[in-house]
């Protein structure tokens, strides 16, 4: 379209695009495949047909996109922005026809190819932009959020490698780099026009203007460019997409022509390679900081870029006028790692913006929410400030200022009491005086909320109870959620067509409605259906392991599964003692009682994490023995499955008989695989911990084997733990012990497992494994003998399914919606 005046091209209006055939769903496929990649025919691997097929269905994507872009411009609401390092999204395409409802249209296209959607979809890497329950609770929130037509936008990074593939080579974790996009991502558009600058290093200037006011000028500084890439995020059958912009850092200048002109070549290169570094790597710690710079800038790169996205998208609408920003506009925190925002978004204000402190401060704390994910002390952020002022001069300026400002508070509330100014101050004095993330998030913050009712009470009573002291009403508690579309609908399409059968499919997008099944946990014919269901997906399950592992699991027996990061605190230590356990009571002959079971480990170790690493090989190595050994053979299977992600536990979560949720009480902040086993009809098997509190009210006790002290009582134990005189109390824990010492596991590697068995030994294990042994021994077997009861299993598994309704993430986010965002649903 051409304007005549100016004869240039004017921008076409989104009533402009060409109107999309919705029907003509094969028409596209096959124009995609033929014309837009070029290809003729399929051949062996079916990545082009993937890749038509992406093509297509993003064509509608982008189509609602729009629609939904345009609605939001034109209607003045408010919008939340999600701010996180991490979203877990695994693969997008099932979940994109589920949400879109297209899986008639797709699979009567694909017929023409002779393949099917399950072959395709095996096709797509998984975007594993995360490293665990954190990273998958952003990408379940977003899912929630566009099914509940709320405008919230996630921000995150654009990793080049994501979460590293874990191999296993004899037994030990080998982390291989996740180049994910390496055969294109098609699901994302690029938006270079609307990139950001970002500083770095530098020094700060201030100047003194001819009224007195002086001004801060951020000077020197090496800039590098965010680049957006926007993914879309479908909601369930609502026709609204919204929006994940994933930011690529790039070097602000192909070239650095004075450099270049100089005769730096090489100079001007490497500053691009140290600007592209920057969305270079996923760092794989989940909950374990170690402070390094790159980290750091990760985060400022994200936090910087996407305010002075949202600032500048209000500055085109409103001028420079912010008097009701805080009306249209709020940011959630996913943890502390993009908490420099807080200061980022003064700096702006102030800096950018030329807004007066009060003014900024007003702002920004009536627009962070802050939520904390973790107990773990090492995992607390902590910047030095020697580096702060490197990297981030000015920013380091504001949180000073924040500081003085805030102690004056503390102050005024505890008149001369220099010690609570000490312990709540910003900066932790010492040798090497350090920046607390979490109190700088909390201060800048008009909410803070934990992840589960027991977390957000011990973070009430405990790590922040100062601030709860002086703030009440900032802290909340909004327990977390897992999506039903990914992890019942598509994981589950068995299951989830039996549940639509008897209760319609209202479910899908109103979980609490799933609480009707109830209706059918008593009757036989119900219960048979269920059975065939959950025997099927063990065969599909059973499969994998075979070809992953070469490990024979045998349907008929029970599904005892324990698939998470590999961390001392959630004890994938206890669970195989306890395999050891049973082994040792096969190999005694003493098999009266043993009720037929497979056991399936599954996650990843951060790869500096030594002791987890070692947990892994002791489960491998036990694996081994307990697999060859064919006088065990129709009791016990063992397998480590390699490379634990999302698409896996879509698998696994539909197949899982026993869910082993078994952290020492109080560390465990919520976790969320014990919701997606608790969905699929899984029964838990659980200490007092995270959510399994809520998971366990809701259920009822009966339908829930729970085990192992309480966190308060975890508290009381430690002050005198004896686990030598607790190994010598109880024989199997004292045979099981033996059996590991005396080298059975590692016969050819001698002393490999020294460290475990000092860990278990040692009267400061934090995690009291041997405290809670005989309790989980004993609940073990209970939910062995509920195994040999079908209709008492059934019964149970049922109930679980029918109870699960509140650990939606659409009421989670309905929750946050109403009580922290107040955002009004799109019309
Ligand atoms: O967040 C999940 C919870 O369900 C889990 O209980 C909790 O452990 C997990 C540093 C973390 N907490 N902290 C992290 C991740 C990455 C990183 O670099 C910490 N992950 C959790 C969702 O609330």
């Amino acid at each position: 379209m051409t304007d005549k005046k100016s004869n240039v091209c004017i921008v076409k209006h989104w009533q402009d695009a060409p109107k999309l055939n919705e029907s003509a769903l094969a028409d596209d496929l096959n124009r995609h495949f033929y014309y837009t990649l070029g290809r003729d025919r399929v051949g062996k691997s079916k990545h082009y047909l993937f890749q038509a097929l992406a093509l297509t269905i993003r064509d509608r994507l982008v189509a609602r996109c729009r629609a939904t872009n345009q609605h939001l411009s034109q209607q003045k609401t408010k919008k939340a922005a999600y701010l996180s390092l991490e979203f877990l999204m695994g693969r997008a395409l099932g979940n994109a026809i589920l949400n879109l409802d297209l899986e008639e249209q797709v699979q009567s296209a694909l017929q023409e190819y002779g393949t099917q959607l399950e072959e395709l979809e095996s096709a797509e890497h998984d975007a594993g932009l995360g490293n665990g329950g954190l990273g998958r609770l952003a990408a379940c929130f977003l899912d929630s959020c566009a099914s509940l037509a709320l405008p919230v936008v996630g921000y995150g990074i654009r990793y080049e490698y994501g979460m590293f593939n874990q191999s296993i080579d004899q037994g030990v974790q080998i982390e291989q780099p996740d180049n994910w996009l390496r055969e294109g991502h098609p699901w994302e558009l690029s938006a270079p026009e609307q990139a950001k600058v970002v500083k770095f290093f530098g020094n700060v200037e201030i100047h003194t203007d001819k009224h007195g006011r002086t001004h801060h000028q951020w000077v020197n500084s090496q800039d590098v460019l965010a680049v957006p890439f926007d993914v879309p995020i479908p909601g369930y059958r609502n026709g609204v997409v919204n929006t994940l912009r994933l930011w690529k850092s790039e070097a602000t200048d192909e070239f650095n022509l004075k450099e270049f002109n100089a005769g730096s070549y090489s100079e001007a290169v490497a500053k691009k390679n140290l600007a592209e570094q920057i969305t270079m790597v996923l760092y794989p710690n989940d909950a374990s900081e170690n402070g390094k710079e790159l980290r750091l800038r990760q985060q400022y790169f994200l936090s910087s870029a996407s305010l002075q996205d949202i600032l500048h998208q209000w500055t085109e609408q409103h001028g420079p006028n912010f008097s009701d920003f805080a009306q249209y506009h709020v940011f959630q925190l996913n943890d502390t790692h993009p908490s420099v925002a807080v200061a980022e978004l003064m700096r702006l204000l102030l800096d950018e913006y030329e807004l007066e402190w009060d003014q900024a401060w007003e702002i920004t704390t009536t627009t962070m929410a802050y939520t904390n994910h973790t107990l773990l002390p090492e995992a607390l952020e902590k910047w030095s400030v020697s580096l702060f002022s490197r990297l981030l001069p000015r920013v380091l300026e504001i949180i000073y200022e924040i500081n003085a400002r805030f102690l004056a508070e503390v102050a005024l509330k505890w008149p001369g009491d220099v010690e609570k100014q000490r312990q709540l101050s910003l900066i932790e004095e010492g040798p090497e005086p350090q920046i607390r993330m979490a109190y700088l998030a909390i201060v800048g913050s008009f909410s803070v909320n934990g992840v589960a009712a027991l977390h957000t009470e011990l973070l009430k009573s405990g790590l922040f109870n100062t601030f709860y002291n002086l703030w009440p009403k900032k802290f909340n508690n909004k327990t977390n959620g897992v999506t039903p579309r990914r992890w019942l609908a598509h994981c589950n399409p068995n299951l989830a067509n039996l549940i639509s059968e008897k209760i319609g499919d209202g479910w899908q997008a109103d979980f609490s409605g799933i609480s009707a099944i109830r209706r059918f946990y008593d009757k036989p014919a119900f219960h048979k259906q269920w059975q065939n269901v959950k025997q099927d997906n063990k065969a599909k399950l059973a499969e994998l392991v075979k070809a992953r592992c070469d490990v024979e699991f045998d349907t008929s027996m029970l599904f005892d599964v324990q698939v998470k990061r590999i961390h001392e605190y959630k004890r994938q230590l206890l669970n195989i003692l306890h395999v050891i356990a049973l082994y040792d009571q096969i190999r005694r002959g003493d098999v009266k009682n043993i009720v037929p079971r497979c056991v399936l480990f599954g996650g990843k170790a951060a790869p500096g994490y030594y002791m987890a690493k070692l947990v892994i090989k002791l489960i491998n190595n036990v694996a081994n023995v307990v697999n060859k050994d064919s006088a065990a053979k129709p009791y016990l299977r063992v397998a480590f499955l390699p490379n634990y992600n999302v698409t896996a536990m879509e698998t696994i979560c539909a197949a899982t008989d026993l869910s082993q949720q078994i952290s020492t009480a109080g560390k465990e902040a919520s976790g969320t695989g014990n919701m997606k086993f608790m969905m699929n009809g899984a029964i838990t098997i659980g200490t007092l911990d995270g959510a399994n509190i809520e998971i366990r009210e809701q259920v009822g006790d009966d339908n829930f084997f729970l085990f192992g002290v309480t966190a308060e009582q975890a508290h009381q134990v430690r002050q005198h733990y004896d686990p030598k005189a607790i190994i010598d109390g109880f024989e199997p824990l004292k045979n099981t012990m033996k059996l590991l010492e005396s080298g059975y596991f590692n016969l050819f590697e001698p002393n490999i497992f020294n460290d475990i068995i000092a860990s278990i030994t040692c009267p400061n294990d934090p995690w009291l494994v041997a405290q809670d042994f005989e309790s989980y021994f004993e609940a073990q077997q209970r939910a062995a003998q509920s195994y040999t009861n079908k209709t008492l299993w059934n019964r149970m598994s049922i109930l679980n399914t029918a109870a699960s309704g509140t650990f939606s993430s659409d009421r989670t986010i309905s929750q946050y919606s109403e009580e922290i965002w107040r955002l009004k649903p799109m019309q």
